[in-house]
């Protein structure tokens, strides 16, 4: 997967516009977050699910970049005080910390529109048809808003302080952090035109590993290192977050990874090629250290 890496940074590097007037500090702004090395898990899915059916990942990249624009827009408001008042990104001063909260929140909503400008440009329909750009751009919006990934958010919110419940936990999860890596896969089988029992397939895989890598998160956020991970540890704990590990302990954590892992290699077999990388890829996910 690392093979995506250089096209993904050049491409995102791309759509960062000149500034005109006045809004060069908010250009400034949405470029430093994007510009953080990140490990651009969801755009490498994107790229990869497209190839895997039959499609270029050349193709896919301006929704590979749209995903991760959404992405990069969610950590921005995730950070903000009135969210999980987070200091370190990637390594990094959070955005408000260099640009300040009234402008960390403009560039969070510059980057979401910006992602449907890049995936609904002239030359990304062109690549991969309008039905297909339209309906990405669809998968996009469901799974990152309302009842997707901001959905999920605002239930995390809601449970700060109240005693954790498994059920609750799980969709809140499924929301806030698997949705938009079900977008990733899914676009990427849409943008090569694929059927719909190989996006459901895409959808299933991804659903397993973006819950997997939720878990790995809440574990890492106990085990790890501030400068191991780049961002502050024990935040879930300051914040009175429920997380699966408050729940379930670090072994039985592991153990759901691994099932869920597991679940994950199950959805490629509908997939008519060799699917060992992306098998790995749900395994290396799994075993991460950031
Ligand atoms: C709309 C005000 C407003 C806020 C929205 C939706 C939202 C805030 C936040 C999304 C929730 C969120 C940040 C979920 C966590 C998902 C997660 C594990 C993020 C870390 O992803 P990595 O490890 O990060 O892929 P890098 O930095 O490598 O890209």
């Amino acid at each position: 997967m690392k093979r995506y890496l250089s096209m993904i940074n050049s491409a995102l590097e791309a759509c960062i516009p000149d500034g005109n007037f006045g809004e060069q500090k908010l250009i400034d702004s949405a470029a430093y977050s994007l510009r953080l090395p990140g490990k651009r898990v969801r755009p490498a899915l994107t790229l990869a699910f497209c190839e895997l059916c039959g499609g270029e990942a050349q193709k896919a990249l301006p929704f590979a970049c749209a995903v991760e624009m959404i992405h990069t827009y969610s950590l921005i408001h995730d950070d903000l005080p009135c969210m999980d008042d987070d200091d370190y990104r990637r390594g990094q001063a959070s955005n408000h910390k260099v640009y300040g909260e009234d402008i960390a929140l403009l560039a969070g909503d510059a980057l979401q529109s910006m992602a449907y400008t890049t995936m609904l440009s002239d030359t990304a329909v062109k690549a991969v048809g309008a039905e297909n750009a339209a309906r990405a751009a669809r998968v996009l919006a469901e799974k990152s808003g309302l009842l997707g990934m901001v959905g999920g958010q605002t239930i995390d919110i809601m449970s700060e302080g109240k005693e954790p419940n498994l059920d609750t936990l799980t969709v809140m999860d499924e929301k806030k952090t698997a949705c938009l890596i079900e977008a990733a896969c899914m676009m990427g089988c849409i943008c090569a035109g694929a059927d719909d029992a190989k996006v459901a397939a895409a959808e299933r895989y991804a659903h397993a590993v973006g819950l997997a890598f939720q878990i790995v998160d809440d574990i890492l956020d106990v085990t790890s290192t501030t400068d191991e991970l780049g961002k502050p540890v024990g935040s879930d704990t300051d914040n009175e977050k429920s997380t699966y590990v408050a729940l379930l302990g670090i072994d039985r954590c592991r153990r759901t990874v691994d099932e869920l892992t597991a679940q994950a290699v199950d959805a490629l077999a509908v997939f008519d090629c060799d699917t060992k990388e992306l098998a790995d890829f749900a395994v290396a996910l799994a075993n991460r250290k950031k």
